[in-house]
């Protein structure tokens, strides 16, 4: 197997939540799980100043909390979450990775909630989602990148139904990675230690945690940062890196380090060595750092575990590459050399066009093109898909993922099954360089069904948002707002 970074060439920032049972000294996120199959969560976004580990700035975030809540759910669980919006601009919430619909009130982007004004989202996660880590985060075109940046992200852990035996009973621990990036500051700390880049794990500068000898931990490990990449090593430690973006690995990949390209998430085992204190490391490669930082500490501590050591952890994956391709398709990823306008094919973002038309129920070939010298990292919402080729040299076969890095001035070739059944409708790919999509770079796709069935679920969800959508009208009418906050 080639190893992850060929696949997933890049990281950006990681936070980490000890559970309640944790013995960890990390700050604890807030968590919400579902019960009974529904997840009834409200989310509150308003501005309010993040200030942690000497650093402080205007952040715009959910319930109080720069880190954001962890939501927990199962596959075929619903998620009922109540959107309040307390900004000034509209907002509005993406579930990605979720294989879930982008009609009605499920992971439909085109909604946008007017400032003061709330809307609940109703969005099914489909019994056959892979489980592993997952996120949620504001995806308004032309704010995505101020709005994350603020802190409005936070992680979904989809837990497994069954569990491989060898995961069962360990402790879990969820890292959140957030970047926030200060233009001009009079803050000494800001300007000549951080250089202008506040990354962050769980809302800190640093983190302490702590396992005992030979104790192994599942972690989850999410870049919800707006524009950076993180690569992390952990001193003396190996990762056991058993999914990527949610998607199982057919085998476990052992890797030094973690390069976490925008919105990548990995599900890693980490076995403690022996007593000591071992760094987690924020590499400098590729964020604009110009060293190293350390982002937190593991201390290995106390007698040594009492548990076995977890043998090596498999999945069965579909290998696309034996589908029936129905289409292929390229796609260039350009930019303006004053970073004015960012495009796809040339053209920039239009809510108002359909990019392209796919069959439900097909599977097609694209080859993304970066025909420049920036990162990109592409990402499609609503499902995952096969990396087959970077460069055009063949990749092996590792596992499903939802975002790839494509290399400056090259390409990668992925093959996308829009089989999911619940992908019907209308949702968007783009880079999710957060900075890239709201300048342009982000497209809309749109898969069709002609059945009766799938018309009138299309129909019937329509109208149910009609229905909203009007009050949300009146709202803006009401208090003098522009109609474009209700995405009209
Ligand atoms: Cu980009």
């Amino acid at each position: 197997m080639p190893r992850m970074k060929h696949l997933l060439p890049a990281l950006i920032g990681l936070a980490l939540a000890a559970s309640p049972a944790a013995a960890g000294v990390g700050p604890a996120l807030v968590e919400h799980t579902s019960r009974d199959g529904v997840l009834d969560v409200t989310l509150t976004a308003a501005a309010q100043e993040v200030a942690f580990d000497g650093v402080r700035f205007p952040g715009m975030v959910y319930n109080g909390r720069y880190e954001g809540p962890v939501l927990r759910v199962r596959p075929g669980d619903l998620m009922r979450i109540n959107l309040e919006n307390r900004l000034t601009a509209p907002t509005n919430l993406h579930f990605h990775g979720i294989e879930t619909t982008p009609r009605g009130r499920g992971d439909n982007i085109a909604i946008l909630v007017p400032p003061g004004a709330d809307f609940r989202y109703e969005v099914p996660v489909p019994a056959n989602q892979p489980p592993g880590m997952y996120w949620y985060h504001a995806h308004v075109h032309g704010l995505s990148e101020p709005q994350v940046m603020g802190g409005l992200s936070g992680a979904i852990i989809v837990e497994p139904l069954s569990p491989p035996p060898q995961l069962a009973g360990l402790r879990e621990r969820v890292l959140v990675l957030k970047d926030y990036i200060v233009e001009d500051s009079e803050d000494p700390l800001i300007e000549d230690e951080l250089h202008g880049i506040i990354q962050s794990v769980n809302g800190r500068r640093h983190i302490d945690l702590a396992m005992a000898p030979g104790e192994t931990e599942l972690w989850h490990i999410g870049n919800q940062s707006s524009n950076l990449l993180f690569h992390l090593r952990l001193a003396g430690h190996r990762f056991r890196v058993i999914a990527v973006d949610g998607g199982a690995l057919r085998e476990e990949a052992v890797e030094e380090a973690l390069h976490l390209h925008h919105g990548a998430r990995v599900d890693v085992l980490v076995e403690a060595g022996p007593p000591g204190e071992y760094d987690l490391i924020s590499d400098r490669v590729l964020t604009g750092a110009r060293k190293d930082r350390q982002l937190g500490r593991l201390v290995v501590r106390g007698p040594p575990a009492e548990q076995a050591a977890v043998s090596p952890v498999t999945a069965t994956m579909a290998d696309l590459r034996g589908a029936q391709i129905a289409a292929e398709r390229s796609f260039s990823f350009t930019q303006e050399r004053d970073e004015s306008r960012f495009y796809i094919d040339r053209k920039v973002f239009d809510h108002n066009r359909t990019d392209v038309t796919v069959q439900h129920g097909t599977v097609e070939r694209w080859t993304l093109r970066n025909d420049s010298d920036d990162i990109h990292t592409f990402h499609i919402h609503q499902l995952h898909f096969q990396v087959v080729a970077v460069n055009g040299r063949p990749a092996a076969f590792t596992g499903h993922v939802d975002t790839v890095r494509i290399p400056e001035r090259g390409s990668v070739t992925v093959i996308i099954p829009f089989t999911g059944a619940l992908m019907v409708g209308r949702f968007v790919f783009h880079c999710h360089v957060l900075k890239h999509e709201d300048r342009g770079m982000m497209a809309s796709i749109e898969v069709v069904d002609a059945t009766m069935a799938s018309r009138l679920d299309g129909l019937f969800r329509q109208i149910d948002l009609l229905f909203r959508q009007a009050a949300l009208v009146a709202f803006a009418l009401r208090n003098g707002m522009p109609l474009a906050w209700c995405g009209l």
